[in-house]
């Protein structure tokens, strides 16, 4: 049964029917399975896919549109079962996550901004087609210690830069903590920008997080002691 729901899953992303994707989401929730298991086993591979056939001029941008609208049914149903994951847990730091300027593709964003949440963290999502000057006034209007800047373009992904350069010209990088991801982004970016981490998917963004959340912790126990 997993691995049929699983591959209806991916091939409702394909065929962008969010009826049927919304369906398969609630089906899952019924049968036990962890709400990320179905997005990252189930929605994701059907993104992926889909990308995929988009680049070898298979799929056409409508195509592509009508496969997030799925993606979004999806996580209407199951963005509510991960917040339940987190509800009891205190906050673990404040995370001001964007799309940076010139991209509005959101819903892997969206998805490290849920998973965050599930995890403790006060997370003010900003939205897509940010610039690095909102980020960093966002960022010092909520006091952020991380600041989490996704990127799903190659021509995109240079205003990552554009962020930590913000931060720094409004004295806030020695606070702030940045944390890059996307499809095309990579450790060795990362590095080449001067971002303290990448993340792959949501799950290793909230490890991330919580591994660059640690000094501060360290700190704060310290000052209590
Ligand atoms: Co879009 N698109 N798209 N797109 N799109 C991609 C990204 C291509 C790779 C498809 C392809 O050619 N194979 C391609 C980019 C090529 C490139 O630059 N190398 C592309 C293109 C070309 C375009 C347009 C230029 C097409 C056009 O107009 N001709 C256009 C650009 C518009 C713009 O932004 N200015 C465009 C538009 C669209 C939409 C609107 C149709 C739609 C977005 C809808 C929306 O988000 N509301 C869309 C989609 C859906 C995609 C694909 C198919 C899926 C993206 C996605 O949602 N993935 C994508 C193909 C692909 O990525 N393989 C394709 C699923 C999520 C869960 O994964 O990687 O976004 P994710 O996020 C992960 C991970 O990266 C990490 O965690 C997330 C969760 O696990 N992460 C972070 C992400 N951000 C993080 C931040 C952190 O701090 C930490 C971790």
């Amino acid at each position: 049964m997993p691995d049929d729901i699983f591959s209806a899953m991916r091939q409702s992303i394909i065929d962008g029917l969010p009826d049927t994707a919304s369906e398969l989401a609630l089906r899952a929730v019924a049968a036990g399975i962890a709400p990320l298991e179905a997005i990252s086993d189930g929605f994701v591979p059907g993104m992926h896919a889909t990308g995929e056939q988009f680049g070898r001029g298979k799929m056409f941008l409508p195509d592509m549109m009508a496969s997030a609208e799925a993606m979004r049914a999806a996580m209407t149903v199951l963005d509510p079962e991960l917040k339940k994951l987190g509800r009891e847990r205190p906050t673990s730091g404040v995370v001001v996550l964007g799309t940076t300027q010139g991209d509005i593709h959101e819903i892997g964003k969206i998805l490290v901004g849920t998973l965050l949440s599930a995890h403790g963290f006060r997370v003010h999502d900003l939205g897509v087609d940010i610039a690095g000057e909102t980020f960093a006034a966002q960022a010092r209007a909520l006091r952020a210690d991380i600041v989490g800047v996704s990127a799903l373009l190659t021509t995109t992904m240079c205003n990552q830069k554009g962020v930590v350069e913000a931060l720094e010209r409004a004295g806030l990088r020695s606070q702030v903590k940045v944390m890059v991801g996307g499809a095309p982004v990579t450790r060795k970016w990362a590095e080449e920008i001067g971002a303290d981490g990448y993340a792959k998917d949501a799950m290793s963004a909230v490890a991330l997080a919580q591994s660059l959340m640690e000094p501060k912790a360290r700190d704060s126990a310290a000052e209590t002691a």
